[in-house]
């Protein structure tokens, strides 16, 4: 099969959309760090849809890690499918807003360069929640994180993300010009007030001027952002070809709903997202607190349960009633009483609306995806709802078998005695205080004075280290299919 490329273009088959404009008129004004399906399926077609409508903000990519994504695209020209799917069936279009991508361990000093260039407008990150090199619990810099640690050290050959934001607006100030935006888009809470604190205490350990030049002149817009994109399959590749005609190495699959809600603070131009559907708000607080807890929220207590439970996607789990059941409960009775909801939004209608996405049949999103990295996700997802409602005297009982779902599943077995692939930075330290113990008691005092994910003082809650214990030890005895079955009766 010929392979998608500028070339090949003029096989496409009838049907699938491409873009409709000059990708040589396009400049590499947003540069990208940590290039992954998720913003190749939500920012990259916004701005594709801006520059459908006459704009020139070509991405450039950087992958902070591995080569493998531009090993894909490069040979295809940086050109790619993304392809929408639901019930109602699948919509291909070829993405060409891509201009490129560095693969910042084989040249840093490259990546610090195209950062540095006045060009660079904007930088925008998706690098997942361990990649900012912070405590989860506290929100304050790691500094004995390996990547930060080397990167105080010297920032010849960044290593971290901060390294390489430090480096280049090092150079934008030493040259006098003027800086990028900063904008992330990853699932942390206030992500653009949390990153500009870590960037700061990065910069100050590297000099005040630099920190205070970075204060004065750098904008880190918070933003919530919105889409189900799960790991590409080897069937989506397949399902491209007999659409397109064409071979793409890199295709991305996401469903229908989108949504991006920004701060309007640039530090310079931006492209007129606004346009394509994305939100300008005054305080994306309310828009973020809503999404993390309720969706992301509900999809690690899926993730972790149903996995448990065998069950292999999302769509799987909620079509299993106690699945279903479970997660409207804990929306209806531990979630949604800890939210104030945006202006104009009713949560309760949210919540119905996420359940028909996670119904989705024609989205197959790994719980074992979801899984991963639970130390760095649980403390925005989980625990600020659990202190919430723990403040208020409220019931945590939901929220504590999710969080148990959790121990089990770093425990490493499932209800059906096989071994769990876990992935988590902290899984050393975690396996290690659940293994210290025999029983649920002491098990779960010892994980919880784990402060990077718990903080210092839920130990001492004995209602929530009492709902904890209980929960974990229904799922131990019962499995966690029985034990959210019999929860729904009660
Ligand atoms: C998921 C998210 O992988 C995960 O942890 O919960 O990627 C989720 O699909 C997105 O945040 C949806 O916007």
């Amino acid at each position: 099969m010929t392979r998608l490329s500028t070339s090949s273009l003029h096989q496409l088959a009838p049907g699938p959309r491409r873009f409709n404009y000059d990708r040589s008129a396009l400049r590499p004004r947003l540069v990208h760090l940590g290039l992954g399906a998720f913003f190749r399926a939500h920012g990259a077609l916004y701005t594709e849809d801006c520059n459908e409508a006459g704009g020139n903000w070509g991405i450039l990519g950087a992958s902070l890690k591995r080569p493998d994504q531009r090993n894909r695209l490069a040979p295809q020209d940086y050109l790619y499918t993304a392809t929408q799917t639901s019930a109602e069936g699948r919509n291909t279009r070829i993405v060409g807003g891509l201009v490129g991508m560095l693969v910042a361990p084989e040249d840093p000093q490259a990546l610090v360069q195209r950062l540095a260039q006045p060009e660079t407008e904007i930088v925008t990150l998706t690098i997942t929640e361990k990649g900012y090199g912070h405590d989860p619990a506290t929100g304050r810099l790691n500094f004995s994180h390996p990547d930060i640690a080397a990167d105080l050290a010297s920032l010849q050959a960044p290593r971290s993300a901060l390294g390489f934001l430090v480096a280049a607006l090092e150079r934008r100030m030493q040259a006098r010009a003027k800086p990028f935006t900063v904008a992330t888009c990853d699932n942390l809470p206030r992500n653009g007030a949390l990153l500009s604190g870590l960037v700061q205490e990065f910069a100050a350990a590297h000099g005040a001027a630099l920190a205070r030049w970075i204060a004065e002149n750098v904008r880190f817009p918070a933003s919530m952002v919105d889409r189900i994109v799960p790991a590409e399959t080897a069937q989506d590749a397949t399902l491209v070809e007999a659409a397109t005609g064409l071979h793409d190495a890199s295709p991305v699959t996401h469903e229908p709903f989108r949504q991006w809600v920004m701060e309007d603070a640039f530090s310079g131009p931006r492209p007129r997202w606004e346009e394509a559907g994305a939100q300008f708000v005054s305080d994306v607080a309310p828009f973020e607190h809503a999404k993390l807890r309720m969706l992301n929220g509900t999809h690690s207590a899926l993730a972790y349960l149903g996995y448990l439970a065998g069950h292999e996607t999302i769509v799987d789990a909620v079509n299993d009633p106690p699945f279903a059941a479970f997660i409207q409960r804990l929306w209806r009775d531990e979630i949604i009483p800890t939210l104030k909801p945006p202006t104009g939004m009713d949560l309760h209608l949210y919540a119905a609306q996420l359940l028909a996405r996670y119904q989705n049949p024609a989205i197959r999103h790994r719980t074992w995806q979801i899984a991963m990295d639970g130390s760095q996700k649980l403390p925005q997802r989980l625990l600020g709802t659990l202190r919430d409602q723990l403040q208020a005297g409220r019931g945590t009982a939901l929220l504590a078998h999710a969080i148990a779902g959790w121990l089990r599943y770093v425990e490493g077995t499932d209800d059906l005695g096989r071994a769990i692939d876990v992935r988590d930075p902290l899984l050393p330290l975690l396996r290690q205080s659940l293994a210290a113990h025999e029983g649920s008691k002491e098990k779960i005092a010892s994980v919880l004075a784990v402060e990077q994910v718990f903080g210092s003082s839920l130990r001492h809650n004995t209602a929530f280290t009492g709902a904890l214990a209980q929960a974990y030890g229904r799922l131990a005895s019962l499995g966690a299919r029985r034990a959210l079955a019999s929860l729904s009766q009660t």
